[in-house]
């Protein structure tokens, strides 16, 4: 069997990335704090509240904080290490600019006039639309209102747009297609007076700890839960019911279910008839996925198929969450809006116990896509086609509506752009395309032809080692503001440090830029509150109204869920109540498609699925977590999982070397043997960069709605390989 030895400090870092394991002098959770901080996590959007330990500015550890209602004190492996960001050595201290021998630090009057001096010779050369902005859902929503403003006014280029392209966008696109509004339904609070649970395509326990503590909950008062996913993830092993779809086989899936229980009469005809429109095609399309076609197609037993019908049918109440397995497809929006049937045709939804929910990705991968930060989007959830909503901001801004520009590319289609050389500079926030977009070899052949490419980072990520400057900006502690969680929630951000060294806060940076590029007037914010001022107001009247939230009443109310149009209106928690939806006549939509397959499936040469997601020590690219060293001690490195019955056809033993390779490249790495995944199926998860990235090999073909990417399937081989080896220092 194939071992890994690690002779050096340089082997070692060259395997896992620099300086781990790192103690601060004085050690960490041994110092007397001079204060603690009521805030919230840094990583997903479960958003838990958390006290952070200060200690002559700096962040030297945690206490739970148990008023908080969503997690109660509670934190996942990640939460408990999250405060070891603020004091690791690799924090960005000071900007960088790029020279003939590389990096090296610069002042920020100097990094500031070669941005904006590039910035302008590229637009004088190219056009404005020429040099194209990357924001992310990481960061509050006064930073993804300022991005959108920003790139708008300021460098009035159209093409901007953000990570959750390759998050949340196949839920949004179906929420507003099938409801009108893009929210989750439900409180979380709902989740545990529930009869039955749909988990479909979310590693609940891996990706959402704690929220997984109120299915719990649900199954401790009699509830049923169904997982539809590939893998037998941890929340599947205690399942009462798993359904082992084949990869990119989720609306066929759903349309058997439906056929089911059309044919037992377990649909709710009269709500159908009062709150919905388009349920005939629905009904006429499912007729032929009968149990034993489906089968055929999905993998999923006709039995499975029956129970799961039968469960979910004729149940009082229920609750349907997903997340990111059936949405990184090109087909994310077909299949979300195919589980969306499944909730309307029993009108189970907009009751208390009862509803539906898409389970936001990233801490602020709900508010991140509401501000304005989206190519087709302006504050308040406004539509940059619509004529109305272009001169409601552009008036608000106190623009000419003819300046404000259209809608631009999205993320994937921008890094696509500098490829064919259309887009030619770009400043990116908050965002690591080269790890996270598919395709690995095109993204770095893309950021190596950009005339001009600023990042706004704390930590050097990998693409931003290909930029002209880097400008040192901040972490979650050292700023404030509000994001809003994956309930529609929007909680409060307190500051717990200022920026270290010569950093500077993310909002600061971007203000200054508008300012030297003319347009003061629009950027002379000094304090974050003020832009929450600022795109609550313009939110005002919208289809997403934050017009009625103070940070004071976030504060005391422990958030405050959307729609809330006034000063003294409670807050939203449960849409569509009484079956009123957000659509102009009040009606939701059910939608009829075809099932279609993936846009790569297996054949002779590429015969295996290939498919990626998470783990849960580690988060997104990777960047902050594979800097905390107990976190790397978890799942140090990438695995390939696979079946046993797989692993004997190819002679391949558990931690074997393996090559998995795809019509976009190959990776090298060790396999990891489990019974809980299909064995026409193996799983990488993506954290890792250059070598061990999974999106080498990942497919970049997009959902023609969406334009998210196909993460979850395509088609790869996998064979044995020696373990390589290492070279003595
Ligand atoms: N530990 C950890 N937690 C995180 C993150 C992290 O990086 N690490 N990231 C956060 C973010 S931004 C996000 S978006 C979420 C993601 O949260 P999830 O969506 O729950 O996580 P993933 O691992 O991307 O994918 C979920 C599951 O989809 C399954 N799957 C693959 N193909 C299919 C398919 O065709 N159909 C179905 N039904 N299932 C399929 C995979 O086997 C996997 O178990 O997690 C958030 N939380
Ligand atoms: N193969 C495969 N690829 C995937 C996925 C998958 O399931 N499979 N999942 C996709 C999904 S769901 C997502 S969300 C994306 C995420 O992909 P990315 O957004 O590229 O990943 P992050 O790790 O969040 O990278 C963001 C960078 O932002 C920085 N950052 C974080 N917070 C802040 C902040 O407040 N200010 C500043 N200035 N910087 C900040 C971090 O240091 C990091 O360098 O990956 C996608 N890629
Ligand atoms: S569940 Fe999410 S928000 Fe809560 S501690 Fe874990 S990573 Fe942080
Ligand atoms: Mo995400």
């Amino acid at each position: 069997m194939a071992t890994l030895t690690l002779k050096t400090e340089e082997d070692y870092i060259e395997r896992f990335g620099p300086t781990l394991n790192y103690t601060p002098v004085g050690g960490w959770n041994s110092r007397e704090p001079d204060k603690v901080v009521k805030t919230h996590c840094c990583f997903c959007g479960v958003q838990c509240g958390i006290q952070l330990k200060v200690k002559d500015n700096r962040v030297i550890g945690f206490e739970p904080w148990e008023e908080f209602p969503v997690n109660q004190g509670k934190l996942c492996p990640k939460g408990v290490k999250r405060y070891m960001q603020n004091e690791h050595p690799d924090r960005l201290l000071a900007p960088l600019i790029r020279d003939a021998n590389g990096f090296r630090e610069g002042t920020w009057d100097e990094t500031y006039s070669k941005t904006v001096s590039e910035i302008g010779r590229i637009q004088e050369k190219y056009g404005k639309d020429s040099f194209a902005f990357l924001g992310g859902a990481s960061m509050t929503n006064e930073k993804a209102y300022l991005n959108g403003k920003f790139a708008r006014i300021a460098l009035q280029t159209k093409n901007i747009d953000y990570n959750g392209r390759l998050c949340m966008v196949s839920a949004g696109a179906a929420n507003k297609m099938a409801f009108g509004i893009d929210r989750a339904a439900n409180p979380w609070s709902d989740i545990p007076k529930t009869d039955v649970i749909i988990l479909a395509g979310t590693n609940l326990a891996e990706c959402f700890p704690i929220l997984t503590d109120y299915v719990w909950k649900a199954r401790d008062n009699g509830a049923k839960i169904i997982v539809i996913d590939p893998r037998i993830t941890p929340i599947a092993r205690t399942a009462d019911l798993f359904l082992p779809v084949r990869p990119g086989r989720d609306s066929a899936l759903c349309h058997g279910i439906l056929q089911v229980m059309v044919k037992n009469g377990w649909i709710d005809e009269d709500f159908i008839a009062n709150h919905t429109e388009g349920w005939d095609k629905v009904r006429a399309l499912v007729q032929k996925y009968t149990p034993e076609y489906t089968e055929k197609i999905t993998g999923v037993p006709a039995k499975s198929i029956i129970q799961c019908a039968e469960m979910w049918g004729p149940a009082d109440k229920s609750m349907l969450l997903h997340a990111r397995g059936i949405e990184h497809h090109t087909k994310g929006v077909e299949n979300v809006l195919s589980y969306i049937n499944l909730v309307l045709s029993t009108g189970r939804i907009g009751k208390e116990g009862s509803g539906y929910g898409t389970i936001t990705g990233q801490g602020n991968g709900q508010g991140g896509r509401e501000h304005g930060q989206r190519c087709n989007q302006l504050p308040g959830g406004r539509d940059i086609n619509n004529p109305e909503h272009r001169n409601h901001i552009a008036d608000f801004w106190g623009i000419d509506e003819a300046e404000l520009p259209g809608e631009g590319l999205t993320a994937c289609e921008i890094i696509d752009a500098i490829e064919r050389g259309e887009i030619k500079g770009l400043l990116s926030i908050s965002f690591n395309p080269l790890v996270s977009i598919p395709d690995t070899a095109r993204t770095r052949k893309a950021l190596e032809s950009l005339e001009f490419y600023g990042a706004i980072d704390f930590f050097l990520n990998e693409t931003a080692r290909y930029a002209d400057v880097v400008l040192a900006g901040s972490l979650q502690e050292e700023d404030h503001g509000t994001v809003t969680n994956g309930e529609g929630r929007c909680i409060r951000l307190r500051q717990s440090v200022t920026p270290p060294g010569n950093a500077k806060a993310d909002w600061e940076i971007i203000c200054e830029l508008g300012r030297r590029l003319g347009k003061g007037r629009h950027f002379g914010f000094s304090d974050p509150s003020q832009m929450f001022k600022e795109l609550t107001a313009a939110s005002k009247g919208g289809p997403i109204d934050y017009s009625g939230m103070t940070y004071e009443r976030i504060e005391n109310e422990h958030g405050i869920f959307w729609p809330c149009p006034e000063p003294n209106h409670p807050g939203t928690p449960r849409l569509f109540e009484g079956g009123r939806f957000g659509h102009p006549n009040g009606k939701a939509r059910f939608h009829a498609y075809e099932y279609r397959p993936p846009a790569e499936d297996v054949d002779g040469e590429y015969p295996i699925f290939f498919t990626t997601g998470r783990v849960v020590s580690q988060y997104l690219s990777g960047t902050q977590t594979r800097r905390i060293g107990s976190l790397v001690d978890q799942y140090p490195e990438p695995l390939c999982e696979m079946h046993p019955i797989l692993a004997g056809r190819l002679g391949i033993q558990d931690r074997d070397m393996v090559r998995v390779s795809t019509r976009r490249g190959d990776i090298t790495l060790a396999a990891q043997i489990v019974k809980s995944i299909r064995p026409d199926t193996v799983f990488i998860p993506y954290h890792w960069a250059g070598k061990k990235a999974a999106n080498q090999i990942t497919n970049r073909a997009l959902d023609p709605i969406s334009k998210i990417p196909e993460f979850k399937v395509c088609a790869c081989k996998v064979e044995k390989v020696r373990a390589p080896e290492f070279k003595s220092p």
